[in-house]
C-alpha cells in the first residue's frame, strides 16, 4: 500500500514537499521538480504500485482518476490548447521513480517530436 523508502509515496504522507495542485481520496497531483514544459506535472495514485506491469484491477479507480483528471489540471494551469500525457515504464521506457506517475506537459506553444532517441 505504501513503501517507506519510495519519494512519490514520502510525497503523499506529507514527508517531503511537493508543490501540490489536487489531492483526493485516490490520487495526488503536483509539480515535477524538474519541469521540462511550461506545464510538467505529475499525477500518482496514492497506493503504491511500482510499474504499470504490477497494476491490476484493485488500481483501476486510481488510474481512471487519473486520466479523467488530466484535462481539467492541464487547463488549470494554463494549457489549453492541448497537452500530452506519459507514463514512463521500466527501463526501456526510462523510469527514474518506481511509482507509477502520469506526466502532463504542455504549454502555450507546441511540444516538440513525441519520441527522441537518447545518445
Ligand atoms: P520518470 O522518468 O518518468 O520516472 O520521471 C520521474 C520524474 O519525477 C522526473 O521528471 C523528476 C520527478 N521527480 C523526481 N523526484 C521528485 C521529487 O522529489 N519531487 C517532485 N515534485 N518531482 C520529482
Amino acid at each position: 500500500m505504501t513503501d517507506p523508502s519510495c519519494i512519490f509515496c514520502k510525497i503523499v504522507r506529507g514527508e517531503i514537499p511537493a508543490k501540490k495542485v489536487h489531492e483526493d481520496e485516490h490520487v495526488l497531483a503536483f509539480h515535477d521538480v524538474r519541469p521540462q514544459a511550461p506545464v510538467h506535472l505529475l499525477v500518482v495514485p496514492k497506493q503504491h504500485v511500482a510499474t504499470l506491469y504490477d497494476a491490476g484491477a484493485a488500481h483501476e479507480p486510481a488510474f481512471g482518476r487519473m486520466l479523467a483528471l488530466a484535462g481539467e489540471l492541464a487547463r488549470g494551469q494554463g494549457a489549453a490548447d492541448g497537452f500530452r500525457v506519459i507514463l514512463n515504464t521500466g527501463r526501456v521506457g526510462h523510469q527514474e521513480v518506481y511509482h507509477v506517475h502520469m506526466h502532463v506537459l504542455g504549454g502555450p506553444e507546441p511540444l516538440g517530436p513525441m519520441l527522441q532517441r537518447r545518445k
